[in-house]
C-alpha cells in the first residue's frame, strides 16, 4: 500500500472499530449470564482447577493465577529486580541478572511456554523470554522460582520466543529485530540493512533432567523481523512456523515502509534437518561472541553467572532444504499450529482474512518444487494457493493470535475489533464471536498450544481496560477475561486484573503441580558456603573492612540481635540462615539505611544482605514477615562506631558473651 492508501485503510479500520464499540453491551452486568459467579467461585478450603502462568510483560515478572477464580497466588521475578524477594538484591540472586551488558535491572517478558513431552505439558518447568536484552528463562515449577537464563547473541529483541518443539528438545529463541552479527564488523551504516543485517533463530536445547539450557546451534537467515512462531507436532514435529514481518526489509519508519507488500511470509523451518546439518558439521563456529549463562543452584542456594564466548551458525542461503517462505496476508503475527500438527493458521495484523496453511500441501508442494521464485538470495518462496488449505473468510479485523480446543475449533484474538471468534479449523466456518472490553492481545486456551487440549476456560488478556474496573490514576489495570468454552457458545466468565501488560500465558491442571510444590529447604542438605549451623555457631567475623555476620532466624529472635565493633568504611554481609524446618515459615531481614531491599528467607535456606553503613549511630534491624504473636519482638541493634575506633567485636543474642 502507498502511505495515503495506508491512511485510508486506517482511518476504515478505525471506523469499524468505533461501530464494534457502539454496538458493545455497556457493563458487566449485562454481559454476563446468570450464575456466572457460581462458575468461578472456588469455595474456602478448595482447590483452583489450574494454574496459569501469565507473562508480566513490561514488568518483566510472571503471575500465577488459580482458574476459574481468577485469584492471584505469586510474582515470580524473572528479568526484573524484585525487593519482595531480593530478587536481585540478595548477593546470591545477583549473578541471575548479569548479562554480557553488566547487570540488567528490568526487561520485558512475552511470552511463556510449558515444557513439553508428547506435545503435553510435563509439568517440569515454564519457559519465558526477555524481549528488550535477549534472553531465555527457565522456571522450576518445584520452587517456582527462576532456575537459569541464558543470554542469546546475534539478536536484538527476542521477542519470537521461547517456542518450544513437542519434546522439548528445543526451545526457539529468534530475533525481532534483524542485526549485523556480533562482533566488530558490526559497525555499519543502518542503511545498509539488506546487505549488513540478518537474522538468528537459536535453538537451545534443554536438558531432559536438569532442564539445563545450551544453544546447540543458530540458523542464521537474511534481514528479516521475527515475531511469533509455532512449533510443528504430531505429522509437522521436526518443522518449525515463524511469521515474518517487514519482509520490505525497511530500516526506518516501519509502520508504513514494512507495511507495504500485500503478503509477508510464515518461514516454515525443517529443524530436523537443520539438525542433523549441525551433527554432521556443517555449522561454523563464530568465536566473538558473549553471552552470559546464569544458574541457580538450590543446594548453595546461590547463582552462578559466566560469560560464554562461542555459538555453531548455520546459513540457511547454504542449504537448499532448510527453509521455505509462505506468503500471509499482510503483516503476520501469531503462527500457530493446531493440535495435529495438520494446520498452520497465520494472523496478519492488518489482514481482513485468515489463511489457514496445511502441512501436507506444503510437504507436496516442495516435491513438486511448486515455488513462486526466490527471495533474499535463493529462499524458495511458496505458492500460496499451493499451500493454502483455505481462509476464514470476515472473521474479524486484525487478528493476532490463535488457540485451539480438542474439538477442532479454533479461537482467534481480534485486536481491532476487539473480539474472540472461534471457528472450525476444516470447515473454516465462523462458529461465535464474543467481544472483549477492550483490545484483546494474546488469548488462552488451557492447553490452547498442546496436541490434546484441555479445553473448557479461554482467557483473553486485554490491553486497553476503560469502564472495566475503579479508576486508578491515568493507567488502569490490564485486565483478563475468562470465558467458559465447553458449550457451543462462548460465555464471559469473569474479568481480572493482571500485573504488567499480559501477554501469552499457560494453564497447567492443579494436580500435576501442586503435589510436588516444594515446602521446605533440608537445612541438613543446605550447602551454602557461609550457612550457619544453629544459634551456637552464630557469629560475626572481620577480613580487613569485610565483616560477616552469621547470622540464624527462628521464632521469634534473630542470633545475633546485638552487634557492636563495626566501623565506617566496613562492608558488611549479613549471611541469615533461616533454621526453621516449617513449611510456609519464611523469615525477613531489613536494617535502617540499608540501600538495599529486604531479604525473605525461606526455612532451611541462607540468603545474603550487603550494607555498607554510611555513618556512626545504633541501626535498629528486624524481621520483616509477620511469623508469630512476638514477630515485633524479632530485632536487633547494630552499633557503628568511626574508622579506626577500637569498640570490640560482640555479638549476642541474650546473655552477653
Ligand atoms: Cu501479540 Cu509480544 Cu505475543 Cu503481546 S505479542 S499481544
Ligand atoms: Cu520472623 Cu517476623
Amino acid at each position: 500500500m502507498k502511505p495515503k492508501q495506508y491512511l485510508l485503510w486506517m482511518a476504515a479500520v478505525a471506523a469499524v472499530s468505533l461501530s464494534f464499540n457502539a454496538c458493545r453491551p455497556k457493563g458487566a452486568g449485562s454481559a454476563v449470564s446468570g450464575n456466572a459467579a457460581q462458575r468461578t467461585y472456588v469455595p474456602p478450603g478448595q482447590y483452583d482447577e489450574f494454574y496459569t502462568f501469565t507473562s508480566g510483560g513490561f514488568s518483566g515478572q510472571m503471575s500465577v493465577y488459580g482458574l476459574p477464580s481468577g485469584r492471584l497466588f505469586r510474582v515470580i521475578p524473572v528479568f526484573s529486580v524484585d525487593p519482595e524477594k531480593a530478587w536481585g538484591f540478595s548477593e546470591e540472586t545477583k549473578p541471575m541478572l548479569m548479562t554480557s551488558h553488566g547487570f540488567v535491572p528490568w526487561d520485558d517478558l512475552h511470552h511463556i511456554e510449558s515444557s513439553f513431552t508428547d506435545g503435553m505439558p510435563d509439568g517440569k518447568w515454564v519457559f519465558a523470554n526477555s524481549n528488550n536484552t535477549p534472553r531465555l528463562a527457565r522456571i522450576d515449577l518445584t520452587t517456582f522460582r527462576t532456575a537459569e537464563i541464558i543470554e542469546i547473541p546475534n539478536t536484538g529483541g527476542n521477542h519470537c520466543s521461547p517456542f518450544t518443539t513437542e519434546n522439548s528438545e528445543y526451545v526457539i529463541a529468534a530475533t525481532r529485530f534483524s542485526v549485523p552479527p556480533d562482533g566488530p564488523e558490526s559497525d555499519v551504516p543502518i542503511d545498509s540493512y539488506k546487505e549488513n543485517f540478518k537474522g538468528h533463530i537459536s535453538f537451545v536445547s534443554v536438558d531432559k533432567e536438569t532442564g539445563e539450557f545450551d544453544i546447540t546451534f543458530q540458523l542464521k537467515t537474511p534481514g528479516l523481523n521475527f515475531d511469533l512462531s509455532g512449533a510443528g507436532k504430531g505429522i509437522s514435529g521436526g518443522w518449525l512456523f515463524i511469521s515474518c514481518y517487514n519482509s520490505e526489509q525497511a530500516h526506518t519508519l516501519q509502520e508504513v515502509n514494512a507495511s507495504q507488500n500485500d503478503k509477508d511470509f510464515i518461514m516454515a523451518i525443517n529443524w530436523k534437518k537443520a539438525e542433523e546439518y549441525f551433527k554432521a558439521g556443517r555449522g561454523t563456529k563464530q568465536t566473538n561472541v558473549r553471552y552470559a549463562h546464569n544458574k541457580w543452584d538450590e543446594h548453595t542456594h546461590s547463582a552462578t553467572h559466566e560469560i560464554k564466548t562461542e555459538v555453531t551458525v548455520l546459513d540457511v542461503a547454504e542449504f537448499d532444504d532448510l527453509a521455505y517462505l509462505l506468503p500471509c496476508p499482510k503483516s503476520p503475527h501469531g503462527a500457530d499450529v493446531s493440535p495435529t500438527g495438520e494446520y498452520i493458521v497465520g494472523s496478519g495484523k492488518l489482514a481482513a482474512l485468515i489463511p489457514v496453511f496445511s502441512f501436507e500441501k506444503l510437504q507436496q508442494a516442495i516435491a513438486n518444487k511448486e515455488f513462486e521464485g526466490e527471495r533474499y538470495g535463493g529462499i524458495p518462496v511458496m505458492k500460496y494457493e499451493s499451500v493454502l488449505h483455505g481462509e476464514v473468510q470476515k472473521p474479524g479485523l486484525g487478528p493476532l493470535h490463535t488457540e485451539f480446543d480438542a474439538k477442532g475449533n479454533a479461537y482467534t484474538s481480534f485486536f481491532v475489533s476487539s473480539e474472540v471468534v472461534k471457528w472450525n479449523v476444516e470447515s473454516l466456518e465462523v462458529l461465535d464471536r464474543q467481544p472483549t472490553y477492550y483490545s484483546v492481545g494474546h488469548l488462552m486456551v488451557a492447553g490452547g498450544n498442546s496436541k490434546n487440549p484441555y479445553g473448557k476456560y479461554l482467557v483473553a488478556y486485554n490491553k486497553i481496560t476503560k469502564d472495566r474496573f475503579l479508576p486508578t490514576g491515568p493507567e488502569l489495570a490490564h485486565s483478563a477475561q475468562l470465558f467458559d468454552i465447553s458449550g457451543d457458545k462462548m460465555e464471559l466468565l469473569l474479568d481480572f486484573p493482571t500485573i504488567g501488560e499480559p501477554h501469552y500465558a499457560q494453564a497447567i491442571p492443579a494436580e500435576m503441580l501442586m503435589d510436588k510444590s516444594l515446602k521446605i529447604y533440608d537445612i541438613n542438605a543446605n550447602a551454602h558456603p557461609h550457612k550457619t549451623n544453629g544459634e551456637a555457631e552464630a557469629r560475626i567475623e572481620r577480613e580487613g573492612n569485610i565483616v560477616r555476620v552469621y547470622m540464624t532466624t527462628i521464632r521469634s529472635h534473630l542470633t545475633p540481635d546485638v552487634i557492636e565493633g563495626i566501623r565506617l568504611g566496613d562492608e558488611v554481609y549479613f549471611h541469615v540462615t533461616n533454621l526453621e524446618q516449617d513449611w510456609d515459615m519464611p523469615h525477613g531481614f531489613a536494617i535502617k539505611g540499608a540501600n538495599n531491599s529486604e531479604l525473605l528467607i525461606m526455612p532451611g535456606e541462607t540468603t545474603t544482605l550487603k550494607w555498607v553503613p554510611d555513618r556512626v549511630g545504633i541501626f535498629p534491624f528486624y524481621c520483616t514477615d509477620f511469623c508469630s504473636a512476638l514477630h515485633q519482638e524479632m530485632s536487633g541493634y547494630v552499633r557503628v562506631s568511626p574508622k579506626g575506633s577500637n569498640v570490640p567485636m560482640t555479638a549476642y543474642t541474650g546473655t552477653k558473651k
